[in-house]
């Protein structure tokens, strides 16, 4: 195959992934647990061009240059490599998410994109195998790989960090947008800042160590509150660690912290939800089903309120349509 297409979502972590073990392989300090959305999806075609000189990347139908064109290439260099194939690609992608809401993500972004390029090269990679690579072009894309709730394992090599799919009981997430402003500080180096300067670092590791042993313990228990519990407060202490980072660095704006507050006076009236929130000031809020819309209209003063389900897998669709 020459030509081939893949459509993927974004996924909301509810135990974190903050920081590096290794900057080349994308290993993370310490394993994580999300949920891949049913909404937002990225779609992206690959054609294999022998004749070509370089490869070409174009999103949402403009040319991409500089560091996301670079990444692109830097990933398919990695798939070339195990294809022994030395022919460049046009990339295209387009993504559903609103620009700026902090849903444009790379995890769904690099997910489809693995999917997509290793079949394009004749690559023919399992799941996992599909995790392990997804991983190298951005570390949460090895969760969008697999379908509604995900592990992903640390693990300490190349072979032995990825993602896979674990069973949990049925939730639903409110996306509230409280700001569409693109994040100041990336990921990536708030995470190297994060490592390097913030002296709660060592204590958010092995407490993340431990909540996701708790949540994968909680998840397979079924119990929708100890899963919610474990994901607010440790949201919360990644802020924390990220906080204290010197020269600081703060994701939450006073309308984020709002959310939160709402979330807390909805569940002391029975409204069950339990608010995260990623790299920048929108909150994710998970919730019990049969309360997802009270608490998707409660929340619509504050923000942009999206109510969203458990979603798939990255899959390989239809390159002619
Ligand atoms: C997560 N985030 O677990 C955490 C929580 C943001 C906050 O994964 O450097 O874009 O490409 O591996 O995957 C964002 O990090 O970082 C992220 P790279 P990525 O969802």
């Amino acid at each position: 195959m020459t030509i081939a297409a893949a459509r993927a979502f974004p996924n909301i972590a509810l135990v974190k992934y903050w920081g590096k073990r290794d900057e080349d392989l994308i290993l993370p300090v310490a394993g994580s647990l999300s949920l891949t959305l049913d909404a937002f999806a990225t779609t992206t075609s690959v054609q294999v061009m022998p004749s070509a000189e370089a490869d070409a990347f174009e999103l949402n139908g403009s040319t991409a240059t500089g560091e996301a064109a670079r990444r692109v290439s830097t990933f398919l260099d990695h798939i070339r490599a195990r294809a022994g194939s030395a022919a460049r690609a046009r990339v295209t992608s387009t993504n559903e998410a609103p620009t700026g809401a902090g849903l444009a993500s790379s995890a769904a972004g690099f997910a489809a994109l693995a999917t997509a390029a290793s079949a394009a090269y004749g690559l023919d990679l399992d799941r996992r195998e599909l995790s392990r690579l997804a991983r190298r072009g951005s570390g949460s894309a090895a969760r969008s790989i697999v379908p509604e709730v995900a592990v992903w394992h640390a693990g300490h090599d190349d072979h032995s960090s990825f993602a896979e799919p674990v069973d949990a009981p049925d939730m639903q997430m409110v996306i509230v947008t409280v700001d569409t402003a693109q994040k100041t500080v990336s990921s990536r180096e708030a995470m190297r800042r994060t490592a390097a300067t913030s002296p709660y670092f060592p204590a958010w590791i092995s407490s993340t160590e431990q909540s996701l042993a708790e949540m994968v313990d909680a998840c397979a228990a079924g119990d929708f509150t100890r899963i919610g519990e474990i994901a607010e407060s440790h949201a919360l202490r990644m802020h924390g660690a990220i906080e204290a980072c010197d020269p600081p660095i703060r994701y939450l704006a006073p309308r984020s912290v709002a959310v939160f507050d709402a979330v807390a006076s909805l569940r002391a009236q029975g409204v069950e939800g339990y608010a995260t929130a990623d790299a920048g000031p929108n909150v994710a809020v998970l919730v019990r089903p049969e309360h997802a819309e009270r608490l998707r209209d409660s929340l619509a003063e504050l923000g942009e309120a999206r109510l969203v389900g458990p979603g798939a897998g990255a899959t390989l669709i239809d390159p002619s349509g």
